[in-house]
């Protein structure tokens, strides 16, 4: 089935997955896993990830706390989806900016992004609960990708994605009545958000940097005095 072309996309077979998609054991890649909520609705979160190749696993590090590992919990599944950062962006703190918009994966029938320039559904193998994070390992049972050209590299979106991990971590440190570090990642997440509108231009990239500032000053006063 290898080449075969629907609507856009080139279906392989997922044993070609980390071949076909250039994914490096040992490396940490930022992705957008999308499952389903209880409810049916499709939920999407920027998350790690890393490969096994020799096992052919994909290897998730939800919170305990996040909807992703609720949801990764109850179904056994969900995809994996490479995206662009203003997607990662967006998944991480659900601004409203850009727009996602989502389709059910061929094989599994979860969710899958449609803006994505890859697809791979994955079923959980083994799942390890820590007290912070869910360590899941999960094996990818289809592979669909874009022929389309690599977009030009952005800085502004690349700082905006150092931006959006540590807002990101804020309120689960102040959760954990952890100030100081709340503190330390609002102050890093300013500095990437200024250098990155200086260099976003005045489109969506300008808007969702406006997007993460505001999301920078909300969290800001949730710090307790
Ligand atoms: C680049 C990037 C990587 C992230 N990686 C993880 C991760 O590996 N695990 C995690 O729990 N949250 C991660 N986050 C934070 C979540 O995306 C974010 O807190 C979130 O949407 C919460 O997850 P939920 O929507 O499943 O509740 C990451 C955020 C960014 C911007």
């Amino acid at each position: 089935m290898d080449g075969l072309s629907v609507s856009g996309w080139v279906i392989a077979h997922p044993s070609n997955l980390f071949d076909v998609l250039g994914f490096e054991e040992g490396v940490h890649y930022e992705v957008v896993v999308t499952t389903f909520n209880e409810d049916g609705s499709p939920h999407a979160s920027a998350m790690g990830c890393r490969v096994v190749s020799r096992s052919l696993a994909f290897l998730l590090k939800p919170h305990v706390e996040s909807q992703t590992a609720r949801n990764i919990l109850r179904t056994g599944r969900g995809a994996v989806n490479i995206a662009s950062p203003e997607y990662i962006v967006e998944a991480a703190l659900d601004l409203s900016v850009v727009p996602m918009s989502f389709g059910l994966g061929e094989v599994l029938g979860v969710p899958v992004l449609c803006e994505a320039s890859a697809v791979s559904e994955f079923l959980v193998d083994e799942v390890v609960r820590g007290d912070v994070w869910l360590q899941v390992r999960a094996s990818p049972q289809s592979l669909k990708y874009r022929p389309a050209p690599a977009r030009p590299y952005s800085r502004s979106a690349a700082l905006l994605v150092e931006a959006a991990v540590r807002l990101s971590r804020v309120e689960p440190f102040l959760g954990m009545n952890r100030r100081d570090e709340a503190l330390r990642l609002l102050s890093e997440a300013r500095v990437f958000i200024e250098d990155s509108a200086r260099l976003a231009g005045g489109g969506r990239l300008g808007q969702l940097v406006g997007a993460v500032r505001e999301r920078l000053y909300s969290l800001e006063r949730k710090i307790p005095p």
